[in-house]
């Protein structure tokens, strides 16, 4: 067996070649570890997502509006089935990443501790919060993982239709009366920041970020994918005729791009330590839908077993 700085070095080299690193290879433990981190973190906000936007799937505006809003969010839950399938791979058990979902322990998009009030919120969501999830996971498409890198492919497809759905939503409601375009404003004034947060800490407060982007498992940076975010929405509310609620913001010919204010950071960290105004909320609502699955998850093991003993009769 070859010692472990060989393998190491091997390791490295094949990174430096932008290879794909798969199940069986050999790879550092700490590698595995960020991975199961972030890609279960990744699966558990998919789940935990599907909660703000299935709040309106009863009351959509039309049939229509109803039938894509439900493609969309039962998209959500095939998304965190190829992410928890890709964690997996790396070792660990489905159980465990639920178990430490559902007690608090894992952490989940700070996003979607935030409460969906109008129907112009589901407009929001698609625009902002699907299009920052957009920007952050086409560079994740091309992360070293091999599992990991292969659920990204197929998620940005779909979540490509989710942040049209979204925008559809909003050019409705903001060519539409003007009651309508206020609601378009208000959902903008209040997803605008928490968007903002998506995308982590600032570089220089971020712990994870230098050894992810030595791993090749981050291509972007925290800060480089807000930047390209903010450059890329404000033509989009432009079009809208809508007002991105921040005073500071302000083209920078220098750097070819929008200076911009920060979000509020104290908000963020209180948000991931469980505070925000709706983590108790979802962390119920996902504790009860696992404890109403029971019956399910016994079916399809008792099933299973049937099936193998059949097979070795
Ligand atoms: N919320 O060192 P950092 C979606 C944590 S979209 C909560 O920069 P990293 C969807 C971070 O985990 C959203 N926690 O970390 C869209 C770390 O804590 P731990 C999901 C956050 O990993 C529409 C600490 O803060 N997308 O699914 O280098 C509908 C320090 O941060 C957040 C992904 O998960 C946050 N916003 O960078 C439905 C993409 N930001 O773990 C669903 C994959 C940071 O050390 N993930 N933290 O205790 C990533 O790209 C990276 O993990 C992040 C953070 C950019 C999120």
């Amino acid at each position: 067996m070859s010692n472990t700085p060989e393998l190491e070095k091997k390791f490295d080299a094949r990174l430096e070649q932008n290879d794909f690193i798969e199940p069986k290879d050999w790879m550092p433990e700490n590698y595995r570890k960020h991975l199961i981190r972030q890609i279960s973190q990744h699966a558990h906000s998919e789940i935990v997502g599907m909660l703000p936007e299935g709040n309106w799937i009863t009351r959509a505006p039309s049939l229509r509006a109803k039938m894509v809003l439900l493609a969309k969010v039962q998209d959500e839950g095939g998304h965190g089935l190829y992410l928890y399938t890709a964690a997996e791979t790396l070792g660990t058990s489905r159980d465990e990443l639920l178990d430490a979902l559902h007690t608090g322990k894992a952490k989940y998009s700070s996003i979607f501790n935030y409460p969906t009030l109008t129907w112009a919120d589901i407009g929001a969501i698609g625009w902002l919060v699907d299009g920052a999830a957009i920007m952050n996971q086409v560079m994740l498409q091309r992360t070293s993982y091999g599992p990991y890198s292969r659920a990204m492919v197929r998620i940005c497809k779909e979540e490509s239709f989710h942040q049209r759905q979204g925008y559809e939503i909003m050019c409705r409601l903001s060519f539409g009366t003007a009651e309508q375009k206020e609601m378009a404003q208000d959902a903008l004034n209040r997803w605008w920041f928490p968007t903002m947060m998506m995308f982590g800490p600032p570089d220089k407060d971020s712990p994870n970020s230098e050894q992810a982007i030595k791993w090749r498992i981050k291509r972007e940076t925290n800060d480089e994918l807000r930047q390209k975010f903010v450059d890329r929405t404000v033509e989009q509310a432009e079009y809208l005729g809508l007002t991105i609620p921040d005073k500071n913001l302000k083209w920078n010919e220098a750097k070819k791009g929008y200076d911009f204010t920060e979000p509020d950071w104290s908000e963020f960290y209180n948000v991931i330590k469980g505070n925000g105004p709706c983590n108790k909320e979802r962390l119920d609502a996902r504790n009860q839908a696992h404890k109403n699955g029971e019956w399910v998850r016994a079916a399809a093991a008792a099933y299973a077993k049937k099936k193998k003993e059949a097979v070795a009769a």
